[in-house]
């Protein structure tokens, strides 16, 4: 049984999947879920979402009504980290953790890191430049979001002064919701001139083949 991948393409969370499968080698089904935004862009410019999460089905399998969900051989999971954690945990400890407890839980603590302190404001940065409606949108919202952005940023830049990668010297599954923010940051905001282990970092990353699933451009300025 194929595993089906309930998302869209420019969801963040999705593309952690997406990322996780294609370091996993994995052909899966795709199936595009949102009550925001649909092929032709967000509801809040009128268009039509592609639907599904909020039918009692879906509701069923994600009483959230949020993407991304995977079914994986009967196996329902919701919860973005989870589900990256739990494919790797499954289909290849070795390269998500080095199949090491310390590795495992110093990755879980950068992805929830990364929930927590990068996404509400890349998030805000994304609506106030891209999603909605140039009459809605704050340039003080861009402004105060970059400023707690780059702030956060240096976390990350000192964790990189000590370490190749996010928890060590080796790619583990912390590195993919990493990848996500450094990729967003220099397609929103600017290159990591001030952050050369960033930079550096920012590089490795996208030199690996999975990034090609999440590197277009437009899957990250949707709007
Ligand atoms: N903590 C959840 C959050 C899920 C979530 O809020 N997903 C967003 C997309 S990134 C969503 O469902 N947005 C509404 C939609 O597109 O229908 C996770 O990491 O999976």
């Amino acid at each position: 049984m194929t595993l089906q991948l309930w998302g869209r393409p420019s969801s963040a969370r999705t593309q952690k999947v997406m990322l996780a499968l294609a370091e996993l080698n994995f052909t899966y089904e795709f199936i595009k879920a949102s009550a925001t935004m649909g092929p032709e862009g967000s509801v809040s410019r009128g268009k039509t979402a592609y639907g599904i999460v909020d039918t009692t089905e879906y509701l069923e399998k994600n009483p959230n009504g949020t993407i991304p969900t995977i079914n994986d051989e009967g196996f329902i999971l919701w919860e973005s980290n989870a589900i990256v954690q739990y494919l790797g945990m499954k289909y290849n400890p070795t390269l998500f953790y080095h199949a090491n407890i310390e590795t495992f839980s110093s990755a879980s603590r950068w992805m929830m890191w990364e929930n927590n302190q990068l996404i509400p404001p890349m998030h805000d940065l994304a609506k106030h430049l891209y999603r909605l409606p140039e009459s809605q949108r704050d340039e003080g919202v861009v402004r105060r979001s970059k400023e707690k952005l780059f702030e956060e940023f240096k976390k990350v830049e000192v964790q990189l002064s000590k370490t190749r990668f996010i928890s060590g010297d080796q790619w583990c599954m912390g590195d993919i919701p990493m990848t996500i923010r450094c990729h967003r940051w220099n397609i929103l905001a600017k290159p990591f001139s001030d952050f050369p282990n960033l930079s550096r970092y920012y590089q490795e990353l996208s030199a690996r083949p999975s990034f090609n699933t999440i590197s277009a451009p437009e899957l990250h300025t949707a709007g």
